[in-house]
């Protein structure tokens, strides 16, 4: 057989840039509508504009992706990879005509065929790769990163089937397969080039040469192939395209053709379904550890794959291994990648022949771990067996890890019981590996998402690490792009900030600074009001139109969305709705500021108080919204199946954005950051970044309430009961009493019963704890609301000051602290 021939490019040159004037992009959507999706203009159904016009941008982007990975080769920069289990990356044409500054031209060119760019947008799907905070994130981090002019690539899974589609049936929530990819995804380029084989289980053959160091050779038992697809990602007025990997699993051999030629069909793909299994889901977890064989296939699928196209690219630009942790930086995000510490030195030591130690430098030098929770429930570890069984060679590196840090413990001297809490490996819970122990030492840098967080990883899950490695915990609180979370989401506001303080912030968002004085000119107030109350009117139309739901827009819209958890106390805010709705019925003479309490958010399928927490808002809603009693001083609204497109509606409407964690419990929290910036006050604990958001707003401008986390651990140690609290408190009384009656689900009164004895007996959510101070703190908002001039001052206030939550400003701290990497900074 002749190899294949490589062909020589004549003159072949990269295109001319395109022309943007609507004329041209006009001409060019009917071009592709023709050519590339093979349908007469005429004939063209929506689906076939959004390809279209998704098809004309693309090759946009295409060109200054080529651009700017060529410049990034040439430049020898030291690259960055963001390791990610999950990317939640929402819906890709707006940000990319957005970043483009396209938005006017196109629309433009759509009109001239009858064609609506905002219909457009709506109709495609969201890339739905992740779960909540953690996955939203890395997707702003993403864009941030290319906005930044910081050379990175993210690396993770395509999954099939994202997060799950949350419908509600008699109040309560049912989960339904997503299937963002049945329509294609002309987002991606498969690159079958970038190919690599992932080995699963098998045996360690040891090879012992005179006078040398034994040397190790893996062979898998199994091996499955990861297939990379890129996604572009657009940076700010397209200056840098960066790359997203996700990588698909497939079977070596699609069909086993002896098994199918003797007959036995099934059985001809059962190599091929497993193989693919490993990224067909994405888990539906939630602060909690998904332990199944199968999450950790996909933990070292992704890490694996990643690692081998890192020292690949590395290896094709330099002459060897020993100069990778000044050309890369691996950030892991959370533990999910964690074993790709093992995985680095399996293949330095094993495969490129590194001496340990030397190994060793290099891969604490490469990584950097971020930590998200300090739930224990949510720290990841794997029963030693299950991970021996798998990964064999990996494990044997763990344990020589271990034993190198507990040698360095020991002679530091650190006690029995600081060492059982450094080591990698948990002797407590039937052998487990510590995937937050293994992550933390193969790591040079360390970090919180909140200086709160970062504070309280120090005392309790990293207390002993960071009294061994004193110099390694470090604080890097999270932000969110004020591309897609203001700009896009909230062109209203974007326009007014653009004529009152120029366009400045658009390129430093910092700047919206400019707009502080602001708050003191009636005019400006006025406009500022006139634009959220058109962004209340749309969410409504929204709401209107999915649940029949009629709202008032000059009510407070009070809005808690975010994952369903009972740290994050959906339920406390249940409580203070029911016990308003009881206070409006038993005195309809007092001048109530109309509210609307409106929700969303999903429940990890396992999680049953969750569930419980989703049915029983659904069940208020229903007798209060039908309780003509209250008039329509206040209306409780559940909003099914919470996305990042569903957020780019809500978060510009609300007037008032509940951050209510039992304090010490959020990490971080982004939804915080995302309110506040459209002009949302904060009704908050002192959790996570609202104490951040606390000193950059100042104190007149949100409203903190609650214990605090010291006060959190002591009332634990303390007390466990609601009971006293609850037999005290009238109002919580009464409201509770109504859940446990029946009130709000005749047909079933029992159901609520566990929710409600847990107040009584365990009142670990702090919820009985806070609820006064929580009813106080809201009164005070109705009576705030009421001085309309005093409200917006303090909202306009919050868009000035939160330029700083922004994730240009926490890449710029990760570029410049960790990474050594970016703008600057030649390796
Ligand atoms: C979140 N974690 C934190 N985890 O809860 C939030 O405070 C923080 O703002 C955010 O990270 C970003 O730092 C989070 O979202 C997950 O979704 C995990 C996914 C994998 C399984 C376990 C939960």
């Amino acid at each position: 057989m002749s190899a294949t021939p490589k062909i020589e490019p004549m003159g072949a040159k990269v295109p001319e840039p395109r022309q943007n004037d609507p004329d041209t992009l006009a001409r060019q959507i009917v071009e592709k509508m023709t050519y590339s999706i093979c349908k007469h203009p005429e004939q063209a159904r929506k689906y076939d504009w959004l390809r279209a016009v998704t098809l004309v941008v693309r090759d946009r982007i295409i060109d200054r992706w080529f651009a700017s990975t060529d410049r990034i080769r040439q430049s020898k920069d030291k690259r960055v990879y963001y390791l990610s289990m999950e990317f939640l990356i929402g819906r890709l044409l707006r940000d990319a005509i957005n970043n483009l500054q396209l938005t006017g031209a196109i629309r433009e060119a759509l009109k001239r065929y009858n064609v609506e760019l905002d219909m457009v947008e709506l109709l495609e799907p969201d890339a739905a790769l992740g779960n909540g905070g953690l996955g939203r994130l890395a997707a702003c981090f993403m864009e941030s990163m290319a906005s930044t002019g910081v050379p990175g690539v993210g690396y993770g899974i395509r999954y099939v089937h994202g997060f799950f589609r949350q419908e509600i049936a008699e109040g309560a929530q049912v989960e339904l397969p997503e299937t963002w990819l049945v329509h294609g995804n002309p987002w991606e380029f498969e690159r079958r080039d970038s190919t690599y084989e992932i080995g699963f289980g098998g045996k360690v053959l040891t090879q012992q040469e005179p006078g040398k160091p034994p040397r190790h050779v893996w062979r898998p038992a199994e091996r499955v192939l990861a297939v990379a697809y890129d996604t572009p990602i657009v940076g700010w007025r397209g200056e840098q395209v960066n790359t997203l990997r996700l990588w698909s699993a497939q079977a070596v051999d699609p069909i086993l053709l002896d098994a199918f030629n003797s007959g036995d069909h099934i059985g001809a793909l059962v190599e091929s379904n497993k193989a693919e299994a490993i990224t067909r889901v994405l888990y539906p977890a939630d602060s909690h550890q998904a332990g199944q064989e199968l999450r950790l296939r996909q933990e070292y699928f992704f890490s694996a794959a990643s690692l081998q196209d890192i020292i690949r690219r590395h290896l094709g630009e330099n002459d060897s291994l020993d100069n990778l942790a000044d050309k890369v930086a691996i950030q892991l995000n959370d533990t999910h990648p964690a074993v790709s510490v093992a995985e680095l030195m399996r293949l330095l030591v094993d495969v490129h022949g590194y001496e340990w130690g030397k190994a060793w430098e290099i891969t604490r030098a490469t990584f950097g771990y971020t930590n998200h929770t300090l739930l224990p429930e949510a720290l990841e570890h794997w029963p030693i067996n299950l991970f021996e069984r798998l990964l064999p060679r990996q494990m044997q590196i763990i344990y020589q890890i271990n034993a190198d840090v507990i040698r360095e413990a020991s002679q530091k001297g650190f006690d029995g019981s600081q060492i059982s809490a450094i080591s990698l490996i948990d002797e407590g819970h039937g052998r487990r590996v510590r995937m937050g122990q293994l992550a933390f030492v193969g790591s040079h840098a360390v970090n919180g998402v909140s200086a709160l967080h970062t504070e309280l990883m120090k005392e309790t899950v990293f207390r002993n690490l960071h009294d061994l490695y004193r110099d390694r915990i470090q604080n890097k609180t999270n932000g969110v792009t004020p591309r897609r979370w203001l700009m896009e989401s909230n062109p209203g506001l974007t326009g007014l900030l653009t004529e009152a303080i120029g366009p400045g912030f658009l390129d430093d968002v910092e700047k919206l600074r400019d707009a502080d004085p602001l708050a003191g000119d009636a005019g400006f107030r006025d406009r500022f009001a006139a634009v959220k109350r058109a962004n209340k009117a749309r969410l409504a139309d929204v709401i209107s139109d999915r649940l029949a739901i009629t709202l008032d827009p000059d009510a407070i819209f009070d809005i808690q969305v975010k994952r369903i958890h009972e740290y994050k106390r959906q339920f406390l805010n249940i409580i203070e709705a029911i016990a308003l709705y009881n206070q409006i019925r038993a005195h309809p003479e007092k001048d109530w500021t109309p509210r609307v309490k409106i929700f969303a958010g999903k429940a990890a399928p396992s999680y049953v108080q969750a569930k419980e927490i989703i049915h029983l808002a659904n069940d208020v809603a229903r007798v209060i919204n039908s309780d003509p009693s209250v008039r329509d001083l206040l209306k409780v609204v559940f909003i099914p199946n919470y996305n990042v497109s569903l957020a780019e509606i809500i978060m510009p409407a609300a007037d008032l954005s509940e951050q209510i964690s039992t304090a010490g419990l959020e990490a971080s929290g982004t939804g915080n950051m995302k309110f506040a910036l459209n002009g949302a006050l904060t009704i908050g604990t002192l959790d996570g970044a609202n104490v951040e958001m606390l000193e950059h707003v100042g104190e007149d401008n949100i409203f903190i309430f609650g214990l605090k986390a010291d006060e959190v651990a002591q009332r634990r140690r303390e007390t466990h009961s609601g009971r006293s609290i609850i037999e005290r408190t009238p109002l919580l009384r009464e409201a509770v009493n109504a859940i446990s009656t029946g009130v709000f689900c005749p047909e079933s009164p029992a159901r609520y019963h566990t929710l409600v004895s847990s107040l009584y007996n365990n009142d670990w959510w702090m919820i009985c704890a806070d609820f006064e101070a929580y009813w106080e703190t809201q009164r005070h908002l109705d009576e705030l609301f009421l001085r309309q001039d005093e409200w917006q001052a303090k909202a306009i206030r919050n868009t000035a000051r939160m330029g700083w939550f922004s994730s240009d400003r926490s890449i710029r701290e990760y570029a410049t602290d960790i990474w050594h990497a970016g703008p600057g900074k030649r390796a």
